[in-house]
């Protein structure tokens, strides 16, 4: 006799993925251009293999909806406080769409002035940065991203939180092929990853965080109400430290602490800041750009060449595999999908 077990994970295309996004979203109460550029960084993130972003923030998501922490409808803001900055007060809305609707002008501001920087203010930020560098390092523009979220993270030397996991991306316009871009939270790992393990039922290193009591531990939902552990020491606490000043007070908006101090315990994603900048290479080099950009070919390959791997290539590498094949999705996050859904 067989005994039929129930399937661990579904198979499904990026149009399925898209669409499940998109209706559930709006199911929640996002508006529908909200909706459309939510569910488009869900899908990257599952096409690119970073779970930890993709169809789980839709649960992410909806706490927020629900908590009242987020405004589903807002409508960004565009304005230009000087010659070569933008800025999108996104209205409390989430960060997607105020970044669709400044990324034209920091592109065209670059372009013009060799260096532009882009704020967007009052946006709720769950995301991950490399969609927003890669799509203007695709425009031929070196790009920097930055953004402070709750404060999780005990600086290096102490077990009380003081920063937000604080990504860094970078990238990086290579003719001829997909940018060098990388996206690192300044945390030892995105607090999404140690929230998978959590719902895992699995244990995580014990150098990811300390209990609330300022121990090293090996339980996700003790690292999850106590401090969270910067990356590289005394490195990457002084990066977060960095995201936090120019992601926040330098443009006018929260720090990790501030942010976790208005959300009041109502569990929703971070409020605040995040400053993009967009480097033209032409603005240095001129008609010698070509010839430039070939000389950091040369150290690509000198990474490569010795077997080592550039970030992004696990992003490409599953990319090409989920659009041909698909993408698997755990069964029981869809089932909590199902389920946020129905209620
Ligand atoms: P990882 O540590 O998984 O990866 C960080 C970077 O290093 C990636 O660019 C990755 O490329 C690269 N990389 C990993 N391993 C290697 C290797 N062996 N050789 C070369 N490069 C490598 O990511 P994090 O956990 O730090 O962050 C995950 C995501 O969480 C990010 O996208 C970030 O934006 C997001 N996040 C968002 C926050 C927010 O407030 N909105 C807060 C914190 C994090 P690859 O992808 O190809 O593996
Ligand atoms: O994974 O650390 C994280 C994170 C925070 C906000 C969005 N992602």
């Amino acid at each position: 006799m067989t005994i039929a077990t129930a399937p661990v994970s579904v198979r499904m295309t990026l149009a399925e993925v898209r669409a499940l996004a998109r209706r559930v979203l709006l199911q929640v109460g996002l508006s529908g251009d909200h909706a459309h550029a939510v569910a488009e960084t869900m899908v990257a993130g599952e096409r690119d293999g970073c779970t930890s972003h993709g169809l789980y923030r839709l649960l992410v998501a909806a706490k927020s909806i629900r908590a009242g922490t987020v405004v589903p409808d807002a409508i960004p803001l565009l304005s230009e406080p000087a010659r070569a900055l933008v800025r999108v007060d996104g209205g409390g809305g989430f960060a997607q769409l105020a970044f669709e609707t400044g990324r034209a002008m920091l592109a065209e501001k670059a372009r013009r002035y060799g260096i532009a920087a882009l704020a967007l203010n009052h946006v709720v930020h769950f995301a991950a940065l490399w969609p927003e560098v890669e799509w203007l390092a695709d425009e031929g523009l070196v790009a920097l991203a930055f953004t402070p979220s709750h404060a999780w993270v005990a600086p290096a030397g102490g077990t009380q939180p003081v920063f937000g996991t604080n990504p860094i991306a970078f990238g990086w316009p290579r003719p001829g092929r997909l940018p060098f871009v990388f996206d690192l939270a300044t945390s030892a790992v995105a607090r999404g990853e140690i929230e998978l393990h959590r719902r895992a039922g699995k244990p995580v290193p014990d150098d990811w965080g300390y209990d609330a009591a300022g121990q090293a531990t090996t339980d996700a939902e003790a690292v999850l109400a106590g401090a969270m552990r910067t990356f590289g020491g005394h490195k990457g606490s002084a990066l977060a430290a960095m995201v936090e000043l120019i992601a926040g007070p330098l443009i006018g908006d929260m720090t990790s602490a501030e942010s976790l101090a208005a959300d009041g315990g109502a569990g929703g994603s971070p409020l605040g800041g995040e400053l993009i900048v967009a480097i033209d290479p032409a603005g240095f080099l001129g008609d010698q750009v070509e010839a430039h950009l070939a000389r950091a070919e040369g150290m690509f390959a000198a990474i490569e060449g010795q077997g080592a791997r550039l970030p992004s290539q696990r992003r490409y590498a599953a990319r090409a595999q989920s659009m041909a094949h698909g993408v698997e999705i755990p069964a029981a996050l869809l089932a909590d999908i199902d389920a946020l859904a129905a209620g």
